[in-house]
């Protein structure tokens, strides 16, 4: 089918602007809201690319910089609407960062911030130490993972840690306003985006247990039925220690301390204790702690095969924190290793680099973002932008290599791609932090113009955002609550090549990458939200729009 393929939400005026065709039209239009033409070009043919499957035809209407609603239109083609304008993003910047506040586990969601999303407490019951006869402990709070109900304390860190870097990078990020409770503190009131991921640091202390260590995950045995959280009564379990859990927590408490610090020195003063004690059990237990789902249960794993990164995130963060020496000798220590296990790595074919990883499991690039802040002249941190800046090039080159100027390739489509993608932007991001260059500015905004629909699925990965938005999220409360547009602002996992769930399962087995997707609830593997995925695009969000 002929199609005009384009972000469906908008673009800034002075930023590049590109639509694609996958039908050889040689010229094409821009028009307004009026159906005037505004704007008329040559296409370019770049020509038949793998990952997308299509013979990619490039519109580019970059010098169209009047603010406005249009369509491009080629040979009676229309692709989707979009804007252009400052306020191009308003809406979506509010929407991902309230997404966090629908996920909200335990109390009840009022009506009055989330209208026909409200629902009734849920899983405030305690949970039972698995394996152990000790008293069951009260883990209320903090966000849903994801479409199920599981809290997991990596996954819980990494997203805040996202969250908590981009307010250190980009200041922009206290200043939305998403119309959540408004939490109180020594100094007033906590900004917005402060306000919500206390909610996960509070959960996240609960899970801490007494010697500083720190529980993989509460969840119920198995995964819920398709259910409102209310009404999801299961066991809930809290499932073993891991090193990886303790030493996320030791590095996003010592991160939230930098930042919390300057609102509520109580509240402060308790993240940076905890952080110590979580650190301190980790000198105390140098072997790592690997965690694996207990037989038979089938919620979510996180499982990692070392916790080298998340020791080394955990020193650089508390160092930048503390400006203790030791931390850095530390993260010095760990770096050796993580050169050791990139080696492998690259050796078994990996492309990218270790030090830029901002994922659930590898969060060696956490530590980077630290040492960054932190600015010193030393060769960690030397090499440490030197890393993100050659990554980053390595990613805007690549960028160049598809017709829609991703910076993917067929083997970033795994489950979850779209964090796959938004965790490069993050690295490009950061990179123009560094030193800015146009070529990683050009190549973070194909990656958004991919993810709100200029992709060869035609679709717009943020509910709520674009007229070709995607609307069956495997998300419990969506699938049940019979309200036909599921709450905007959620990014979906995206396409993936392993097609790992029943349904993806029966999908053609000779799709192009990009094409590996279905908007549909039952598909987990490629359908999908989670915190984690909503997380790494707000931090590019406020990279985008910081002065
Ligand atoms: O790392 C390998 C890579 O080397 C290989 O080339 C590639 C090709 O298969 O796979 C990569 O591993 C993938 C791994 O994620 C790392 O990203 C696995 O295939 C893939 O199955 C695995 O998916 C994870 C999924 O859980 C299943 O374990 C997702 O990343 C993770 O986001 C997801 O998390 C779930 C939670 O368990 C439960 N809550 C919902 C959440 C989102 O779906
Ligand atoms: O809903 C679950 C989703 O959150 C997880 O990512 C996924 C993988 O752990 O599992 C989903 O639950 C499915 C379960 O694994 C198998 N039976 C069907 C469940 C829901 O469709
Ligand atoms: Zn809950």
């Amino acid at each position: 089918m002929e199609k005009v393929f384009v972000n469906n939400v908008g673009f800034l005026p002075g930023s590049a602007k590109k639509a694609v065709l996958n039908f050889a039209a040689s010229e094409y239009k821009v028009i307004n809201d009026r159906g005037e033409s505004v704007f008329e070009g040559k296409t370019r043919h770049f020509g038949p690319d793998e990952i997308s499957g299509e013979d990619t035809y490039v519109a580019d209407f970059s010098n169209l910089t009047k603010p406005g609603c249009y369509k491009v239109v080629a040979e009676n083609v229309a692709g989707p609407s979009f804007t252009i304008g400052d306020n191009a993003f308003d809406k979506l910047k509010k929407d991902i960062c309230k997404c966090f506040y629908y996920l909200r586990c335990g109390a009840a969601l009022d009506k009055k911030y989330a209208g026909v999303y409200y629902h009734e407490p849920c899983h405030l019951s305690k949970a039972t130490v698995y394996g152990e006869e000790t008293e069951p402990v009260d883990v209320s709070g903090g966000w849903h993972d994801a479409g199920d109900y599981g809290r997991y304390s990596t996954a819980g860190a990494v997203a805040v840690a996202h969250l908590l870097y981009g307010v250190r990078f980009f200041g922009n990020l206290l200043d939305i306003e998403f119309d959540i409770p408004k939490e109180k503190c020594e100094e007033g009131e906590y900004p917005d985006i402060l306000s919500e991921v206390k909610v996960e640091l509070d959960f996240l202390m609960k899970m801490q247990r007494e010697n500083g260590s720190v529980w993989h995950k509460v969840t119920t045995f198995r995964h819920a039925d398709f259910v409102m959280p209310e009404d999801d009564k299961n066991e809930l379990f809290l499932f073993n220690v891991s090193s990886m859990a303790t030493a996320d927590i030791a590095a996003v408490f010592a991160l939230a301390y930098t930042i919390y610090k300057d609102y509520d020195k109580v509240f402060a003063g308790v993240l940076l204790a905890r952080a110590l004690k979580a650190y301190k059990w980790l000198m105390d237990n140098p072997k790592e702690l690997l965690f694996r789902n207990a037989e038979g249960s089938n919620t979510g794993e996180y499982g990692e095969a070392e916790d080298i990164s998340n020791r080394f995130w955990a020193a650089c963060s508390l160092y930048e924190a503390t400006c203790e020496k030791s931390y850095y000798e530390d993260a010095v220590e760990l770096s050796k290793r993580l050169i050791l296990f990139d080696e492998e790595a690259v050796k078994k074919g990996y492309q990218g680099d270790v030090f830029t990883c901002l994922g659930w499991a590898e969060v060696a690039g956490l530590g980077g973002l630290s040492l960054i802040l932190k600015d010193e002249d030393n060769d960690l941190t030397k090499s440490v932008k030197e890393r993100f800046i050659s990554e980053a090039k390595r990613l805007s080159i690549n960028a160049t290599k598809n017709g829609f100027g991703v910076c993917m390739e067929k083997k970033d489509f795994i489950w979850g791609s779209n964090m796959e993608l938004l965790k490069y932007l993050m690295v490009l991001t950061v990179a123009d932090y560094i030193s800015a260059d146009e070529e990683f500015e050009d190549a973070i905004t194909s990656g958004i113009d991919y993810l709100l629909g200029c992709n060869s699925m035609d679709v717009s990965y943020v509910t709520g955002n674009g007229e070709r938005a995607f609307k069956n999220p495997h998300l419990r409360p969506t699938a049940v609550d019979d309200i036909e547009e599921p709450w905007p602002g959620l990014v979906s996992g995206g396409p993936n090549i392993g097609l790992q769930d029943e349904r993806a399962s029966k999908l053609p087995s000779n799709l192009p990458a990009m094409k590996c997707y279905l908007d549909h609830e039952d598909c987990y593997s490629l359908n999908e939200i989670t915190i984690y995925w909503n997380s790494p695009l707000v931090f590019v969000m406020a990279g985008l729009l910081a002065d």
